[in-house]
């Protein structure tokens, strides 16, 4: 599958610039093509010259909102990260479509962090217009949710977020969340290292959307994951996870019960201890009962993949999400890594966004309150100035 990928703000710029560096690896590593342009827009000029590999001209890197904001970001008001983008949408959409290789494009990629001002504000707009321009063309977005310190310290984080999730869910195909906290429950020196944390969030992509594009008959599998399989399965609430056998397996979800995998063939044991890797390492946790779309693909070399293997996989899929319809595929590879990627997809449920949506509810009257009062004054202030003469307008007001 590919993609154009187009990060707002400072945390979609710098993960779109690791989508950079993810295609810049298949096209090294395995001659394929999966990122066919990479944007960043930003009412920032800083963050936009601090990325390494979106290219550097201003139609890669793009500023809005110039005269409003002059280069220095919206001050996390996602308002005026809205108005700033849909006064520049023209910007995205003449750089996406004069885009050398736009034509052989499958989907959009939009990515942005939900707690900020410019990234918040932009990602629905944006889409809005892109999917108006291109009505045939899937828009999924990337949604990154703030850490947990974060949301303490700012009633406006909690706002932001959850404004900007109900609009851009309302616009796009499908929204992937991806929730910063899970990070650094894993491992607390994370939270220093953001661009540990950014790879992070792009690995699950990289044998999804390789394994469609391969041409090398030994990397064609059985049942190739292809585009068509991943735009039927993504729509609405998602979660994205990949997890490799042999590494140890983080965060159990309470739903979880320990499968005995020791009565299993070796082959089916690595598979299923990569697909538990997987659920513990999705990008927001979610119960996958809770999925009305599935896809699991496994990537390992020829010799590991087997048939039983392949049907316990699929069995323990059916287990996990029984109301889901469930897509799968194989992916061989050199090597001895056996790796599960899994998608669930048009969930009914995401607890940590429904936490969202009900913190903020309370806080949006507070917060549209102290705008109002603000306002308010601004207005009797300008009252009490209304009998003095202007310097400026030769009509006195
Ligand atoms: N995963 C990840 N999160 C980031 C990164 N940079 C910022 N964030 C998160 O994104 C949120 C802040 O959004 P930013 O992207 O900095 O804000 P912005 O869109 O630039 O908007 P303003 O600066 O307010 O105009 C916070 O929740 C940060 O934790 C990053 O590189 N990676
Ligand atoms: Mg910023």
């Amino acid at each position: 599958m590919r993609l154009v990928v187009v990060g707002l703000g400072q945390c979609g710029g710098r993960i779109a610039d690791e989508f950079a560096r993810l295609g810049k690896k298949a096209r090294s590593n395995r001659r394929i093509d999966i990122i066919t342009a990479a944007y960043a827009v930003n009412t920032d000029q800083a963050d936009l010259t601090g990325l390494r590999t979106i290219r550097g001209d201003f139609h890669h890197r793009i500023l809005i909102g110039g005269r409003k904001t002059s280069g220095h970001g919206v001050g996390k008001i996602n308002e005026v990260g809205a108005a700033v983008a849909k006064e520049d949408s023209y910007k995205i959409i003449d750089a996406v479509r004069t885009g050398e290789r736009f034509y052989e494009t499958d989907a959009f990629l939009v990515i942005a962090g939900t707690a900020g001002g410019t990234g918040s504000g932009a990602m629905p707009v944006f889409t809005k217009a892109l999917k108006e321009r291109y009505p045939h063309k899937a828009v999924y977005c990337l949604a990154i949710l703030p850490f947990g310190h974060e949301e303490g310290t700012e009633e406006r984080t909690i706002y932001n977020v959850a404004t900007s999730l109900k609009s851009t869910y309302s616009v796009a195909d499908a929204v992937i969340l991806c929730d910063n906290e899970r990070f650094i429950k894993r491992d607390a020196n994370l939270v220093n290292n953001m661009e540990q944390i950014n790879k992070e969030i792009v690995a699950p992509f990289y044998d999804m959307l390789c394994a469609g594009e391969e041409v090398k008959r030994s990397r064609v599998g059985a049942k190739t994951v292809d585009a068509g399989d991943i735009m039927q399965t993504m729509e609405g609430w998602t979660t994205i996870g990949v997890g490799r056998s042999g590494v140890p397996t983080f965060n159990r979800l309470p739903f979880e019960r320990r499968r005995s995998f020791r009565k299993k063939g070796r082959e089916t044991q690595r598979g299923l201890e990569a697909v538990d890797q997987a659920i513990s390492e999705l990008s927001v946790t979610v119960n996958p009962g809770d999925a009305g779309k599935a896809l699991y693909m496994i990537s390992a070399p020829s010799k590991e993949m087997n048939i039983a293997m392949m049907r316990e996989l699929g069995g323990l899929m059916r287990e996990m999400a029984e109301d889901a319809v469930i897509r799968s595929g194989d992916y061989p590879r050199a090597g001895n890594d056996v790796s599960v990627t899994l998608i669930f997809s048009k969930l009914s449920n995401v607890p940590r966004l429904k936490e969202f949506y009900r913190n903020a509810s309370s806080s949006a009257a507070t917060i549209q309150k102290r705008q109002m009062e603000a306002d308010e004054k601004l207005r009797e202030l300008e009252e009490a100035a209304e009998g003095l003469p202007s310097l400026i307008s030769s009509d006195g007001h």
